[in-house]
């Protein structure tokens, strides 16, 4: 029998190209941010939710996947303001809600204030093409940011009391967390602690609140960064059922200093990946992850441009295709 991961893609949350594009290039899967403008409607709300779904659903795209969690609610969580039992509340609702409208999979993460980071957004790569990098001496130059401290142990702390408390929720409605890395997966960064640093540090997470909606979502690219056997790795928590999405990517570096790559010159040894995700029989949603913004593209958003999505797509289902045939 062939096997294939489901193949989503971050899309907008509105119908545009991207949708056309993405299912040109063989997505069937959709995974979405929801929208936290000013004018947008309550991010838990059911009716949100469920009109995504069919919106997608309209050009035949299954919504499968919220991600990030939206930051209205995370960051009072993870910060610990005195919005925290307001947001967990809110946060629950949401989850429920993702139930009764078909969407599975929250991918949250539990980076304070300071998300996904870098040092350069325009790093001249092969050919051109420009690529995100991260230098740490140069990041701690900003000194003191306005989150303040916050400690590694006040993370865990609120961890444990988000997941004590949404675990159970998540179970009854049906919907997968997977909690993704920290990127950079260094702690501190400018006083703000961060936990999710290294595969130890995932399973602790896993083990903390153990469910069968507990999990991880196993980004390639930051676990490539922390310097770990990948294969082994991906074995590991695929063999306890706790990946629940998958981000393909690579960097060339480590926590202090790295680049990201096109994924067929990182530092990862791509097709053993895909093998090991065969080999466990992971099927479910994958998507490439930060990719080289190419010539004729402004470089507007980072890492999510069209043309190198489009080619780390090709890319990835020629070693899907490649490990099937072994
Ligand atoms: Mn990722």
């Amino acid at each position: 029998m062939t096997w294939s991961l489901t193949i989503a893609d971050m899309l907008p949350a509105q119908r545009s190209i991207m949708w056309q594009l993405a299912k040109q290039a063989g997505v069937t899967t959709a995974v979405v941010s929801l929208p936290e403008g000013p004018d947008d409607p309550p991010v838990w709300e059911f009716e949100t939710l469920l009109r995504l779904k069919q919106d997608f659903a309209g050009d035949g795209i299954d919504l499968q996947v919220i991600e990030s969690a939206p930051a209205v609610l995370m960051e009072p969580i993870k910060q610990g303001t005195d919005r925290f039992d307001w947001a967990l509340d809110r946060f629950c609702e949401l989850i429920d809600n993702m139930g009764r409208a078909g969407i599975s999979v929250m991918c949250h993460n539990f980076m304070a204030g300071l998300g996904w980071l870098r040092t350069s957004m325009a790093l001249p790569d092969r050919g051109g093409a420009l690529v995100t990098g991260y230098d740490h001496e140069l990041m701690e130059r900003g000194g003191p940011t306005e989150f303040g401290e916050i400690s590694e142990g006040d993370l865990w702390e609120r961890m444990e009391i988000f997941l004590k408390r949404v675990v159970p929720v998540a179970e009854n409605a049906g919907v997968k967390l997977a909690v993704h890395p920290d990127d950079p997966p260094l702690s501190p960064i400018r006083g703000i602690g961060r936990i999710l640093t290294s595969p130890d540090n995932l399973q602790r997470v896993i083990d903390l609140v153990p469910s069968p909606n507990n999990g991880i979502t196993f980004c390639q690219g930051s676990i490539s960064t922390m310097g770990v056997d990948m294969p082994r790795e991906i074995r590991r928590f695929s063999g306890q059922n706790k990946v629940f999405f998958i981000h393909f990517r690579d960097v060339d570096g480590n926590p202090r200093k790295f680049r990201e790559t096109f994924h067929d010159e990182g530092q990862t040894d791509m097709f053993e990946t895909m093998r090991a995700w065969r080999d466990c029989g992971f099927t479910g949603p994958f998507r490439v992850d930060h990719v080289p913004t190419m010539a004729g593209e402004a470089n507007l958003s980072p890492g999510y441009d069209v043309m190198g999505r489009l080619y780390a797509i090709g890319y990835a289902k020629g070693l899907m295709e490649g490990v099937n045939k072994m």
